[in-house]
């Protein structure tokens, strides 16, 4: 039976595992920033534990397409009391963030999962990450967050983000981290027009084995979500996300990151008993 080594844990894969999303994001899409102090975000992690997630993923900066960088320190300083104030929740902590500096900081707090939207493409991460024993996940982008929306091109985005997450994982095994610690992730909607995004859907069957790892997907609540159900606010996507995540499950998808936990993992639970 496969297993993820994640820092402190070592997680089954038995089962589709739920990652939940707390935002130390003043700007965060979906939750307008509700959640900015170290106080509510550590509230809002235990809520999502209750609710039953199997992992916490902690970002400090937004990714939503448009969203502004901002710099090392200040990310640094949103993020790591709240890694500080989560650990004795022991609970596995996965730290959001694609700057090498913000992963020493994180790793030094006790984080066990690095999730980095640029697969360990910034200056000194790889080597960041195999000095740990923390897991990583590899996600597949086009562009950055600023701009990545205006005009995605691929010629077959299915074959392409493929191609792609088998050379980040080949780095990743290069620089010494086990093919163990290792999840990738085919990127939803970071620069990918809606039909992009509904052809990797459609390709999550069988993509584990082709690119060779176990695959963690998130969509709760994005745009794809919002064009075909027509909902233009991201908290009315709760349905869609749910129905989207099982979906993933059922394809194959190890880890699920979302915002609404409660409610994937009872969907979850129901498809497990009555598949
Ligand atoms: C931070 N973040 C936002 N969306 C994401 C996704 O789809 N996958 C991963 N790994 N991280 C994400």
């Amino acid at each position: 039976m496969s297993e993820l080594l994640c820092g402190r844990f070592r997680l089954s894969l038995a089962r589709p595992l739920v990652m939940g999303i707390v935002n130390v994001t003043p700007d965060s899409f979906s939750d307008g920033g509700r959640y900015d102090s170290v106080a509510k975000a550590v509230v809002q992690a235990e809520r999502l534990v209750n609710d039953g997630a199997d992992i916490l993923d902690i970002g400090g900066e937004s990714t939503r397409p448009g969203a502004a960088r901002i710099p090392d320190d200040e990310e640094i300083h949103r993020v790591v009391p709240v890694l500080q104030a989560l650990q004795s929740l022991n609970v596995p902590l996965s730290i959001d963030t694609c700057k090498t500096a913000v992963m020493r900081a994180a790793l030094d707090a006790g984080v066990d999962l690095v999730n980095d939207i640029a697969a360990l493409e910034d200056e000194g991460a790889l080597g960041i990450v195999a000095r740990s024993q923390a897991a990583v996940c590899l996600m597949h982008k086009q562009g950055e967050p600023q701009g990545m929306q205006a005009a995605p091109h691929y010629n077959d985005v299915v074959a392409e983000v493929e191609a792609y997450l088998i050379e980040r994982r080949d780095a990743a095994l290069a620089a010494g981290i086990d093919r163990h610690r290792l999840l990738l992730d085919p990127g939803f909607g970071f620069g990918k027009a809606f039909e992009h995004n509904v052809a990797l859907f459609k390709a999550l069957n069988g993509q584990a084995e082709r690119v060779g790892a176990p695959l963690l997907v998130g969509v709760s609540r994005k745009t794809m979500l919002g064009t075909i159900t027509n909902r233009g606010v991201p908290a009315e996507r709760v349905s869609a996300s749910v129905a989207a995540a099982l979906l993933a499950v059922q394809a194959g998808a190890a880890v699920i990151r979302v915002h609404d936990v409660r409610e994937t993992v009872d969907a979850i639970k129901v498809w497990q008993a009555l598949k």
